[in-house]
């Protein structure tokens, strides 16, 4: 075999100054995640948080799609009808595969970009809905695929839906499955920004480039925080704010912000 007749690798991974960009790579099935794409993807995001030179990532597609969730023809998908619920290959996959994913992301050590540049659908909207920020071409949507197949959003679409968005669309977003434009998806609080599709790799590296040059520890824990927020009264908010604060604020990465401030100068911040 000539190494041109070897399969395309699932995942292609990029470095631009302290950018990792990694691209969904399957765009004959719309970059839909399988076995494959799945542990390629897993092991480049551990990559990424292992060094220290990488302070943003940004995740994309290959093609016209972004990623259209679970490949629906991989043989893991064949749960037994009527069986069990507990032990069809269908609850491991979720607990082996994407909540890991979702974990990974929601704890992830530099800040995440999704830049979406076509349909992002199932598993696959809410795999860019769990990045940090969300660019999208003007083209994207988003489509909460499962009621078609019979299933409920996954990969954290359950907790994230509402409270992007409220119950009321979450609700309409998950039962009815439409599709729904990037500029809609903006409105509703699920994007960040929208862009023209040839302007997509650029915003989001200039995005990616403006969360590099920021002091990486005090953006991962405002993700923390705001996540932890949403979940626990005022005066835990409080308490939980007054402690991170309390490290954050003695880190190398502050009290060089500071001094630079009041030397006027750009900051310099050491690798994280
Ligand atoms: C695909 C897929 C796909 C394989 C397009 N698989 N080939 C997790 C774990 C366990 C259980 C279940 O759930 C989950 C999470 C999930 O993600 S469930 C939701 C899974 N995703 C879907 O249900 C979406 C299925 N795809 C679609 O509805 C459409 O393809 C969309 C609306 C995304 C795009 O429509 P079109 O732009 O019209 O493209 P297309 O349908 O023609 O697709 C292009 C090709 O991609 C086509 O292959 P072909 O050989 O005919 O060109 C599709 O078969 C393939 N493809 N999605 N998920």
């Amino acid at each position: 075999m000539s190494p041109s007749d070897a399969a395309p690798p699932p995942l292609l991974v990029a470095q631009r100054d302290a950018v990792r960009t990694l691209t969904l790579n399957r765009p004959q099935a719309l970059n839909s995640f399988n076995g494959e794409l799945h542990a390629a993807l897993m092991q480049a995001l551990d990559d990424a948080a292992a060094d220290r030179s990488v302070r943003c990532v940004v995740i994309t597609g290959a093609g016209r799609g972004f990623c259209a969730g679970q490949d629906l023809s991989d043989p893991a998908m064949a749960a037994p009808a009527g069986g069990p619920a507990e032990g069809t290959s269908i609850g491991r996959l979720i607990e082996e595969r994407y909540a890991p994913l979702v974990m990974k992301l929601r704890q992830f050590p530099t800040p995440l970009v999704a830049a979406v540049n076509g349909v992002a659908a199932g598993a696959g909207a809410n795999f860019a809905l769990n990045c940090d920020l969300v660019v999208a071409a003007r083209s994207a949507s988003f489509l909460q695929a499962f009621s078609k197949i019979g299933l409920i959003p996954d990969c954290g679409g359950t907790w994230l839906l509402p409270r992007l968005a409220g119950r009321g669309r979450a609700l309409g977003l998950a039962m009815l499955g439409d599709r729904l434009p990037a500029e809609q998806a903006a409105a509703m609080g699920l994007v960040w920004q929208v862009c023209d599709d040839e302007q997509l790799q650029a915003t989001a590296a200039a995005l990616a480039d403006r969360l590099a040059a920021l002091p990486t520890a005090a953006l991962v824990q405002t993700r923390l925080a705001l996540d932890k927020g949403g979940q626990v009264d005022m005066a835990e908010a409080l308490a939980h704010e007054a402690r991170v604060q309390d490290e954050l604020g003695r880190s190398a990465d502050s009290r060089e912000a500071v001094q630079a401030f009041l030397e006027r100068r750009p900051a310099r911040f050491a690798p994280r």
